[in-house]
């Protein structure tokens, strides 16, 4: 439970001496709270928890809870309330907070009646992990949190009128999207959360190699099923790669699994796949024909549709498109950041190279929001679902270190790394104290490039090189991670990346921070800029020229 006490929630704060099991890890800021009950509910699937106190407690929670119901990321939020009969009052450090979350939560609740509260809760739980996850939040008055009660825990499962199990998929369905997959030449599917929310990456990848489909992955559907398989095109979308774009473009059929057409990856929707026919599977109905008209929708979980439809589903070679997809890999490749460019500056990209390579390519990986997490996106493949943990719907800055402590502390593990930039590390770097007093092992790596990169980027490229409010100074990070005694390094020269990394990797009791000072007016290529079409992009030039 990651929470911050205040008068409002004192109650419950004091009844937790009773209950020694629960561990509460005290944040410094209740945004730290959310985002690390959201990473422990992205690596671990289960259900993070925050508490906080009533109006600032309960306020400062809101970023990270819009941040986890963008990314459907389960999560229960209890807040103090004001004393039931003040509600309405303006009184000290009340705040409609039912009121405030109510578009940014799954479901939430003033519980005004002790007698309700143990239900709820049960209710709130099963609510944010069922269907498709996210945010529930609890307001709980001060004097219902005194008051007392039977203890009824009812052990049933919740009955909630209008809130049904989804049926699995109707012959109708499946004939339909068998018809679909059968008869296309050039089909893609594209892989987002669902693929990992559901389990699906086995069945997925058995369908995609059953039928010879390419892969192309959102962001937060990247290790959803090994990126490295011969049938991946990378990720899709603004940053994504040549070949998955072009063939988005030039497919006859989409298959979309569990994602949800977001804007950075249709670019714009007039001109998007406009030769393909549309599959379109999710759990959440109000997804289907939202964004882009479908042609077959079916509302379910993906792993059951994808399990169904697969005996109907034909054997296939397909040459020819695989003609066209190697022609577009090799132009990626070309354009890539190669490994042996520049040696005299540091790149982003090749200390997302180096970190990958350190471990291994399977550590579990939370970046903040900028161009650093892009270049993780492309030069870091994953293979395992839940590995990489990043605020794709809301692109929150400041999410990543906190939600790599929620991540470190739900896994247990010391093989977390926080990838983080410059500016987004200093909207939770309070934080720090949190990693420190609880001796959470997460390896923390800023990505210092002296910017808001990714704004000055648009600077660079839609506004004239006018770099107004991007330059930025930012503390002695070395020092300032002394302050809390957390042992830190600075690297500057390639030369010294993987020596630090590994000096990292030794440190098991609690966290370590390197800075790393790379290049300032690096941009993340390829683009394609908002609302362009998805094939208009803005390409690294060829031969590497950074
Ligand atoms: C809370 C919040 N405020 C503003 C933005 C807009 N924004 C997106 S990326 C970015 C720059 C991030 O800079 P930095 O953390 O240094 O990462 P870099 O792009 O340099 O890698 C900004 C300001 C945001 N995403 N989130
Ligand atoms: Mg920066």
């Amino acid at each position: 439970m990651y929470g911050h006490p205040g008068g409002a929630i004192l109650p419950t704060y004091d009844a937790m001496t009773r209950y020694p099991q629960i561990h509460h890890v005290l944040c410094r800021h209740e945004q730290g709270a959310a985002h690390m009950a959201d990473g422990y509910a992205r690596a671990t699937g289960k259900v993070g928890v925050a508490i906080a106190t009533s109006g600032p407690g309960a306020t400062n929670l809101v970023t990270g809870i819009a941040t986890a119901m963008m990314d459907s990321s389960p999560i229960v939020c209890i807040t103090g309330q004001v004393p039931t009969h003040a509600i309405g009052s303006d009184a000290f450090q009340e705040c409609d907070i039912s009121g405030v979350t109510l578009p940014v939560t799954k479901h939430n609740y003033l519980v005004t009646d002790v007698e309700e509260l143990a239900y709820t809760i049960k209710e709130a739980f099963f609510l944010a992990r069922s269907g498709r996850p996210g945010p529930v939040l609890i307001d709980v008055p001060k004097d219902v949190q005194n008051a007392k009660c039977e203890f009824h825990y009812p052990e049933q499962p919740v009955p909630l009128p209008g809130y049904r199990k989804l049926p699995p998929p109707t012959e109708e369905e499946l004939e339909a999207a068998a018809e679909l997959i059968n008869k296309a030449e050039r089909p893609v599917i594209l892989a987002g959360q669902g693929i990992i929310l559901s389990g699906a990456g086995r069945i997925v990848q058995e369908f995609a190699e059953r039928t010879d489909t390419p892969i192309a992955f959102t962001l937060l559907g990247k290790g959803g099923m090994p990126e490295t398989h011969p049938l991946s095109l990378g990720m899709m979308g603004m940053h994504g790669t040549g070949q998955a774009n072009a063939a988005i473009q030039q497919a006859d059929l989409l298959l979309a699994f569990g994602m949800r057409f977001d804007d950075r990856v249709t670019g714009n929707l007039k001109t998007y796949a406009p030769k393909a026919k549309k599959l379109h599977v999710d759990i959440d109905a109000s997804e289907l024909n939202k964004n882009v008209k479908v042609d077959v929708g079916i509302v379910g979980d993906l792993r059951t549709v994808v399990e169904a439809v697969m005996p109907r589903v034909e054997e296939k070679k397909r040459p020819e498109w695989w003609g066209s997809l190697n022609g577009w890999i090799q132009d990626t490749n070309k354009r890539c950041i190669s490994q042996k460019d520049v040696q005299d500056r540091l790149l982003a990209a090749h200390v997302i190279s180096d970190i990958c390579k350190a471990t291994e390519g399977d550590a579990v990986v939370v970046t903040d929001v900028g161009q650093h997490q892009m270049w993780e996106a492309q030069y870091y493949p994953h293979c395992r679902p839940r590995t990489l943990l990043t605020s794709g719907g809301l692109g929150t800055m400041g999410f990543g270190m906190p939600a790599a402590i929620g991540a470190a502390m739900g896994l247990k593990s010391d093989n977390v790394w926080a990838i983080v930039g410059d500016g987004g590390f200093q909207m939770t770097l309070c934080e720090l104290a949190t990693a420190m007093q609880e001796k959470v092992p997460i390896k923390i790596c800023i990505i210092n490039n002296g910017f808001l990169g990714m704004v000055r980027q648009w600077q660079e490229m839609f506004f004239d090189e006018r770099y107004h409010a991007t330059p930025m100074l930012s503390p002695n990070f070395v020092k300032l991670a002394e302050a809390y005694e957390i042992p830190a390094r600075r690297v500057s020269e390639r030369a010294e990346v993987q020596e630090t990394l590994d000096w990292a990797k030794t440190h098991q009791d609690g966290p370590v921070l390197i800075e790393f000072a790379v290049e300032s007016h690096d941009i993340v290529y390829p683009m394609v800029p908002a609302g362009a079409d998805l094939d208009k992009m803005i390409r690294r030039p060829e031969a590497s020229q950074v």
